[in-house]
């Protein structure tokens, strides 16, 4: 018995039991306006997010100059409720088209990455960089 626990712990990956995640597009939430709940999002390699238009307006796309090396750049329309399959470990950005400088923003953190503020990319809008600092740091 434990060894076909151990088989299936060793195989869970080849198994294509990946896990799903839920990233929710809101106009509020107690953290304030126009934001992603969560604001930081570690998984797995190979593991999903999918983005909820929890209200209505949002999108999410990739920050340029935030994407893990080998990683493709995305961008759902308006409303959309994309799915992404997530393989490249790194640290992705995440915005809002319409509400970037909002600093509608958020991270997903694929693998067992350090998060740190030294790889921000340079000429982020204010708010966004100001956000992103701030859930680095409370991610820590
Ligand atoms: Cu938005």
């Amino acid at each position: 018995m434990r060894f076909i626990t151990s088989l299936v712990l060793m195989l869970w990956p080849a198994l294509g039991w990946a896990e799903v995640h839920e990233v929710r597009m809101l106009n509020r939430n107690e953290s304030g306006a126009m934001v992603y709940e969560p604001s930081v999002l570690r998984m797995a390699p190979g593991d999903s997010v999918r983005f909820v238009a929890a209200s209505s307006g949002h999108n999410a796309a990739s920050i340029d100059g935030m994407l893990p090396e080998g990683a493709m750049p995305f961008k759902g329309g308006i409303n959309e409720e994309i799915t992404l399959t997530l393989s490249a470990p790194g640290v992705y950005g995440v915005k809002c088209t319409p509400h970037f400088a909002m600093g509608m923003v958020m991270l997903i953190v694929v693998g067992d990455v350090a998060l740190v503020a030294e790889a921000l990319p340079e000429g982020l809008p204010r708010r966004a960089e100001a956000r992103l600092r701030d859930y680095i740091e409370t991610a820590q």
